[in-house]
């Protein structure tokens, strides 16, 4: 630590300095995600450089740029086979190509945001060459057993992540005469955390990129970092530990960098991932709410906001200084069985429930969209997503300019929904000019056997062109987006820290959110249906509980038109309402 803090360039301690002074600095209105493969997007970290007015443009202050470190060759899971924490791609560049970025993007008001996959390693990094070629001390940075008992226990009670291209959590490793531990694809080998050298090496391998100039990190797959027999080996307490002292050692050494839990889990196991609510543990800064993201998927395709609805409840209260990051659509599938315990509380069967609302997704029963199937493990299990925003939302089906209209709605319905919950929403690349999904990863054999590629399309600058432009689709849905984007900037509501209410209404397709900053309020009303609706609000007063003969309130569109309490909405539609 000491080392890598006298590393530690000016400009970033400045940085540091600034952040303990401002920890809430990215929990404002003003943040705004933007995801993106680096090759996908600009082919290298440099031609990643030159699209910073794109991000500019929509008001953009954080890049997650999915993983751009060596990986292995050939199939690597899109960079999460990491073969060297201190290399680059050399497909993307140099380690002089990052800085120079990772500080260009700094000075256009930009946080540059790595992933660090902490679970596993490719079979080609050195530590797992060197395990292979007999080094006990490398041995012991992995789990591995000489026959199937051990492995044939844990396996009665593991989840499957990829059963139909990766089957099992284990593989046979013959140079090792034994069982290695590989939660993902069989390249992936999972480290020991229980090795303190693993945990140590890990926290080099952060620090070091910190120094490059990362400003965040996103933790890849934090729920499975700790493995216990009779588990499901995620959300164990030793993973929590381990990534409260990762944490530690951020705070003391590079304390303007923020950590991002990736863990897919249900809403009531998010908690721990951001620390204790009286901020004596400090965990994550930021996690992803995967279940607000798959309920709202739910709730388009059922016309339907209880199970949204049901989430928003469930959504716990944020420790001070941290957020949830929002979002559409990632590089990874939708997963569905993350509802299962939000949506057990509901009526209706939810095995039933899902698996209809995976189905429809996939295309089938008449529906709008056009996406896919990811692989399931059993029949217990419901299958993933897998498409691009505008192709879930049924833009690839529309042949007339009603149902172009009514798939843009859906999408701007969702972003809207991200961009007033609270917290840093994420636009997925693409989305921003409505990209469909690229139905050629099947010719790329890297890709082939894993759906997920049907939403990773390469940028489009043809589609980027024509959203200037707004008589093209791309162009109205930007140009659409823009002013959702405005609107959050100019409402101090809309910041992570204040809290959020459902509003209760007669009508099961309408959501109405309330977000309250002290006393003043704003209203996300989303209209969830291909119906027209009319809604009755209610008045500020009620919503603050105070008698309505204090002093009276309306309620404003935020685009101007003054609407009384009364709102009519398109189909798809919403509207966003501050007080008078
Ligand atoms: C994460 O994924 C990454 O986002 C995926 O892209 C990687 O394939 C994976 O880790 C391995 O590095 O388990 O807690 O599609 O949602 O694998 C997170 C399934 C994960 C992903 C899941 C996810």
């Amino acid at each position: 630590m000491a080392k890598q803090l006298a590393e530690r360039p000016q400009d970033l301690l400045a940085l540091d300095h600034y952040r303990q002074l401002h920890p809430d600095w990215f929990t404002s209105q003003h943040m705004l995600g933007y995801c993106a493969y680096a090759d996908r997007f600009g082919g290298t970290l440099s031609g990643v450089e030159q699209h910073i007015p794109h991000l500019q443009d929509l008001g953009v202050t954080y890049l997650h740029l999915l993983p751009f470190l060596k990986a292995r060759a050939g199939e690597n899971d899109g960079g999460f086979a990491v073969s060297d924490f201190a290399e680059i791609a050399p497909a993307l560049g140099n380690m002089a190509d990052l800085k120079h970025l990772t500080s260009a993007l700094r000075s256009a008001g930009i946080s540059l945001c790595s992933d660090l996959v902490l679970n596993h390693v490719a079979d080609d990094h050195p530590w797992a060459i060197a395990a292979r070629n007999g080094s006990e001390e490398h041995r012991s940075y992995f789990y591995h057993y000489p026959d199937r008992t051990i492995p044939d226990q844990f396996e009665k009670t593991l989840p499957q992540i990829f059963p139909q291209v990766a089957p099992g959590n284990f593989t046979y490793i013959e140079e090792m005469q034994s069982w290695v531990w590989t939660t993902f694809y069989p390249y992936q080998w999972d480290l020991n955390y229980s090795n303190p050298a693993v945990f140590a090496e890990m926290s080099i391998a952060m620090l070091h990129l910190a120094n490059q100039g990362i400003e965040a990190f996103r933790l890849d797959s934090t729920a499975f970092l700790w493995k216990r027999p009779g588990t499901s080996c995620m959300n164990e307490p030793e993973a929590h530990q381990i990534l409260q002292c990762l944490r530690a050692i951020a705070a003391i050494v590079v304390p303007g960098v923020i950590l991002k839990a990736e863990a897919i889990v249900p809403t009531r196991d998010l908690p721990p991932y951001l620390g204790s609510l009286d901020g004596k543990t400090k965990e994550c800064h930021m996690a992803y709410h995967s279940s607000l993201m798959a309920g709202a998927w739910v709730a388009v395709a059922e016309q339907n906001v209880s199970l949204l609805s049901e989430v928003i409840r469930n959504t716990p209260e944020l420790p001070q200084d941290t957020s949830w990051l929002n979002y559409v659509r990632c590089h990874d599938d939708i997963g569905w069985n993350v509802l299962r315990p939000d949506a057990a509380n509901l009526d209706g069967d939810v095995q039933q429930r899902l698996s209809a609302v995976s189905r429809f997704y996939a295309g089938l029963d008449g529906s709008f969209a056009s996406g896919a199937s990811f692989q399931a493990s059993d029949p217990s299990a419901v299958h993933g997503t897998v498409g691009m925003t505008s192709a879930l939302c049924g833009l690839q089906k529309a042949t007339s300019p009603e149902a172009r209209q009514a798939a843009l709605n859906r999408m701007l319905l969702l972003y809207g929904l991200s961009l007033c919950f609270g917290g840093m929403p994420l636009i997925y690349m693409g989305d921003e000019f409505a990209q469909g999904n690229d139905d050629t990863y099947t010719d790329r054999a890297a890709h082939r056997l894993d759906a997920r590629w049907l939403h990773r399309p390469l940028w489009s600058e043809q589609l980027a062109s024509a959203s200037h432009d707004d008589q093209t689709v791309s162009g109205q849905f930007r140009y659409s987006l823009q002013t959702l984007l405005r609107w959050r900037r100019s409402l101090p509501q809309l910041a992570a820290p204040y809290r959020r209410q459902v509003i209760e209404s007669n009508d099961p397709a309408l959501l109405i959110m309330a977000r309250i900053a002290k006393d003043n309020a704003m209203l996300f009303v989303g209209n969830f249906s291909d119906q027209r609706k009319s809604v009755v609000l209610p008045t500020p007063n009620a919503l603050f509980g105070r008698s309505e003969d204090e002093q009276h309130q309306q309620w404003k569109s935020v685009n101007g038109n003054l609407c009384g309490d009364t709102l009519d909405l398109e189909p798809w539609g919403q509207i966003w309402l501050t007080q008078d």
